[in-house]
């Protein structure tokens, strides 16, 4: 073999083996990807070793060729070994450093709570329900049809003007209380019935710790065969000793509505924020007048019936000792994060 041939076949291998050794001790998959560039790209010491190839002779090319392909496929299985080391030793450490602790406390996060007023209402209906009332619903933009006059209050009588009340463009009132379910009830339905419809009430009036311009009432009413004023007195203590404990104090007091007769209002002791005790008016009720039974389409002469309305954020007051029905609708977050 002429010398040439022998020192470039030598000087093939010597490339291989300084390949090698660098590939034996890459560092990281960038640094292999970098010698793979190097050592077997166009532009690598081999290639420009074979370079002058071509113009060998036939046996000696072949000799040439042989030897040359023998340390490509060195290197590339030296590179794909190193590779495969170097991407398991990568993983190892990126799980080593990415792993979670799973017995770390979680972060809490913030808990939805039902609003008070919702709170209370479910519990009034809870305990009505279980007296045997079912429950019903009226608009909330009512006929004055049905929030005056069925009621027993004329158009010229003074009591249209307790009830502050918002007219509507084009006819009709935002109900100024939920007494209109009374009558909507009744001409659907015919005695016995015990109902309870819980609901917003619209008044054009001053808003302070006790009043709102809108606030919710629920209606509860009993139409039967000789129902009494006993009857009445009976359902509502009960009520007030389920809601609010046996300990209460409360009165009923006399008072007036045009369509119940008679009627009274109930008060109850209560202090808050260590003010003196006074009385809260919480519910008016009464016999239902017999000119009521009759708009609703009942016997006057054959049924009798109760009615109350008792205001809902009034006893949210009471139960969670709240001083003002303005922080009801406040939307302060650490008012509501309380209930
Ligand atoms: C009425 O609205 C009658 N419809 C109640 C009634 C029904 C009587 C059936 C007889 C038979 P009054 O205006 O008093 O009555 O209101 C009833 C209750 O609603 C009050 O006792 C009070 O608890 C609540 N309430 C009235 N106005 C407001 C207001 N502006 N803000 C908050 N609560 C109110």
């Amino acid at each position: 073999m002429p010398a040439e041939i022998k020192s470039l076949i030598e000087q093939i291998e010597a490339i291989g083996q300084a390949a090698l050794s660098e590939i034996g001790s890459a560092e990281g998959s960038a640094g292999l990807e970098e010698l793979r560039v190097r050592h077997m790209g166009k532009k690598s010491a081999l290639s420009q070793a074979l370079s002058g190839l071509k113009d060998i002779p036939g046996e000696e090319r072949k000799s040439v060729g042989q030897v040359a392909n023998q340390v490509k496929s060195r290197i590339k299985d030296a590179l794909g070994a190193r590779l495969a080391d170097v991407e398991a030793a990568e993983r190892n450490s990126q799980l080593g450093s990415e792993s979670i602790d799973v017995t770390l406390a979680g972060r809490p996060l913030p808990e939805g709570r039902l609003h008070p007023l919702t709170r209370i209402l479910t519990e009034i209906e809870d305990i009505f329900i279980g007296m045997g009332f079912e429950l019903a619903s009226g608009p909330d933009m009512e006929h004055e049809y049905q929030n005056f006059d069925a009621l027993n209050i004329p158009e010229a009588h003074p009591a249209r003007d307790m009830h502050d009340t918002f007219y509507l463009h084009g006819g009709g009132v935002l109900r100024t209380h939920t007494s209109p379910v009374q009558i909507r009830t009744m001409q659907n339905r015919t005695p016995p019935m015990a109902i309870l419809a819980p609901g917003k009430a619209y008044r054009c009036e001053n808003a302070d710790n006790t009043h709102s311009p809108v606030f919710h009432q629920v209606e509860g009413f009993m139409i039967d065969r000789k129902v009494r004023f006993s009857d009445l007195k009976g359902v509502l203590s009960e009520f007030l000793r389920q809601l609010l404990g046996p300990d209460i104090k409360y009165r009923f007091r006399p008072s007036y509505f045009p369509f119940t007769e008679p009627s009274a209002e109930v008060d109850i002791l209560w202090s808050v924020d260590g003010r003196k005790p006074d009385w809260m008016e919480v519910l008016g009720s009464g016999m239902i007048h017999p000119n009521v039974l009759e708009a609703g389409g009942v016997d006057r002469d054959q049924y009798s019936g109760f009615a109350f309305g008792l205001g809902v954020e009034r006893f949210a007051m009471l139960k969670y000792g709240i001083p003002s029905i303005r922080l009801f609708y406040e939307n302060d977050l650490r008012f509501l994060g309380q209930f």
